[in-house]
């Protein structure tokens, strides 16, 4: 019987999961923080940013800071005269809250030319999925997730 129950569970876990996929926090750069001599760019390769997920640049508040910029500014290296994010903590949260290109910088004279210059695309947060509208969730991609617990809730009910 445990095998059996595995499998329901699994199949329960399965459909549930992209209804329970939730905001999700990211500190950039993982355990390298914000700092000098990080690939920004391979850090944030192969993440998926949502609207609602939150930023969070850890760092030594003496020597570095987050400016949020544009795009030519990103490219320039130019750092703003105002902060729109608000103070430099050193533990600066910041949360996702519109879809689109995302651009930050270390305002530290150098550093973003050194390498300290963050760039993300914010996709729109995907609405939990009604349970009735399978062809719906086919068409958004998570498709294989349902097909495969439709697949073990049946298999777990023939073996039951
Ligand atoms: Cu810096």
């Amino acid at each position: 019987m445990a095998v059996h129950s595995s499998l329901v569970t699994f199949a329960i876990l399965a459909l549930m999961a992209p209804a329970i996929s939730s905001a999700m926090e990211y500190v950039v750069g993982g355990d390298d923080g914000w700092k000098l001599g990080v690939k920004y760019e391979d850090w944030a390769k192969d993440k998926m940013f949502v609207v609602g997920d939150t930023l969070v640049f850890k760092y030594k508040s003496e020597s570095h800071n987050v400016y949020k910029v544009t795009g030519d500014e990103f490219k320039s290296c130019s750092v703003p005269s105002n902060n729109s994010l608000g103070s430099f903590t050193g533990n600066d949260r910041i949360k996702l809250a519109t879809a689109g290109t995302k651009w930050y910088i270390c305002g530290t004279s150098g550093h973003c030319d050194g390498g300290m210059k963050l760039k993300i695309t914010v996709l729109d947060g995907a609405p939990a999925p009604a349970p009735s509208a399978a062809s719906t969730l086919f068409a958004k991609g998570t498709g294989f997730h349902v097909l495969l617990g439709m697949i073990f809730s049946i298999v777990a009910v023939i073996m039951v």
